[in-house]
């Protein structure tokens, strides 16, 4: 492997978003190993560690070959002493076989279940999803409720052909309420993936002001339309005159909603992706709709396009090379203590003074 600085830009820059990571992963042993150890450590709330062990994927990710040797990784940045003895090694992580993580990992996997209500089950002595449901002293809550009544299809992967016929569907029904809407599939489908665990729709309105109206319009359509599983409906918390946050995590402040819909066989040309469920003729599907207002389109669909890596990366790039700071909502320039205005994602790319990448480059 020769590691060099090709013209135009740092091939191993220490920031996701200037190493362009496409979905071909050559490391992806190595890499799925480090994500193990990223999300025990989540579990376990040591963030720095957590956080480490995702740097170190992500630069895996975007070498063009596989390593073969432990040579080869002393010119790469972001990897500790930790994930270089794992490398060379080359055996998968112990905890892969550690009770707690998985049952946390097995609980966490119940869409409206977090960390934190995974630890406190762990801790309380259960261990299946069977022992949660048999408990009568456990209070889900609705959207755990829902989780649980379609484990079996929102736990199975979206097909790329079932995140384009839903895009279709929610494009007519977008359509049907105004014309001149902007709507874009994101997420992970943007970035080329095949598979995901979930359809992010980014949509708006031309008519300032008009974005929050647009999203209740879909729901009610799609209620009407008989499609409508479950609705988490987030009303905008938006605030113009607020500066983008310092964290990395912070959700967004836009109308947003978390669905499950139903997805219909004969929508889908390629047919569903899971035969039980084809027979049945139907599977659910959780589906993210986002609208921010049209002025903040192209900062809310470059921060719901991904991935996360690349997306803390842009941030931490922007404030501790630029002394700029980046968010969903927009990009404000510490030096000149002024907004930065965007009408596309090139635009935020240029402000940031970065090459741009497309969507399937940011697979980091
Ligand atoms: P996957 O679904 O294929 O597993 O991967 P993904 O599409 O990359 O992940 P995701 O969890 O669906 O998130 C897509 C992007 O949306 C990700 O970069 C994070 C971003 N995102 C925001 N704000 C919010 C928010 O408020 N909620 C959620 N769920 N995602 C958000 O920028
Ligand atoms: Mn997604
Ligand atoms: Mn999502």
């Amino acid at each position: 492997l020769v590691v060099g600085h090709e013209p135009g830009g740092p091939r191993f820059s220490q920031y996701a978003c200037q190493r362009r990571t496409t979905t071909d992963n050559y490391n992806v042993v190595f890499t799925d190993a480090f994500e193990v150890l990223a999300e025990c450590y989540e579990f376990n709330q040591m963030d720095g560690r957590c956080l480490a062990f995702r740097r170190a994927a992500s630069v895996l990710k975007s070498l063009p070959r596989g390593l073969s040797s432990l040579e080869e990784t002393h010119s790469l940045p972001c990897l500790g002493g930790h994930a270089k003895a794992i490398i060379g090694v080359g055996s998968s992580p112990k905890v892969l076989s550690d009770e707690r993580y998985q049952t946390l990992k097995l609980f966490t996997s119940v869409f409206g279940v977090g960390p934190k209500t995974a630890e406190k089950w762990y801790r309380s002595g259960l261990r299946s999803l069977d022992h949660i449901l048999a408990d009568q002293s456990i209070q889900l809550n609705h959207m755990q409720q829902n989780g649980f009544l379609h484990y079996g299809d929102i736990s199975r992967a979206v097909s790329k052909a079932e995140a384009r016929a839903l895009t279709k569907a929610i494009g007519e029904t977008v359509q049907a309420i105004t014309p001149d809407a902007l709507l874009a599939l994101t997420g992970g489908f943007r970035r080329g993936k095949e598979f995901g665990h979930d359809v992010d729709i980014i949509f708006t309105t031309l008519e300032l002001g008009m974005e929050e109206n647009l999203l209740l319009a879909v729901i009610k359509s799609l209620e009407k339309q008989g499609i409508l599983l479950y609705c988490d409906y987030q009303a905008s918390t938006f605030d113009l005159t607020k500066l983008p946050t310092h964290s990395f995590e912070a959700m967004d402040h836009f109308a947003k909603c978390f669905l499950i819909l139903r997805l219909e066989a004969s929508q889908v040309e390629e047919g569903l992706n899971s035969p039980v469920e084809d027979i049945r003729g139907w599977r659910a599907v959780r589906v993210d709709l986002v609208s921010p207002p049209v002025d903040r389109y192209a900062f809310a669909l470059l921060g719901w396009t991904g991935s996360r890596q690349f997306e803390r990366d842009l941030r931490r790039f922007a404030r501790k090379e630029r002394r700029m700071l980046l968010d969903n909502h927009g990009l404000y320039d510490k030096t000149k203590e002024e907004f930065l205005a965007a009408g596309t994602e090139k635009d935020i790319f240029d402000h940031l003074g970065l090459e741009y990448m497309e969507p399937w480059q940011r697979n980091a």
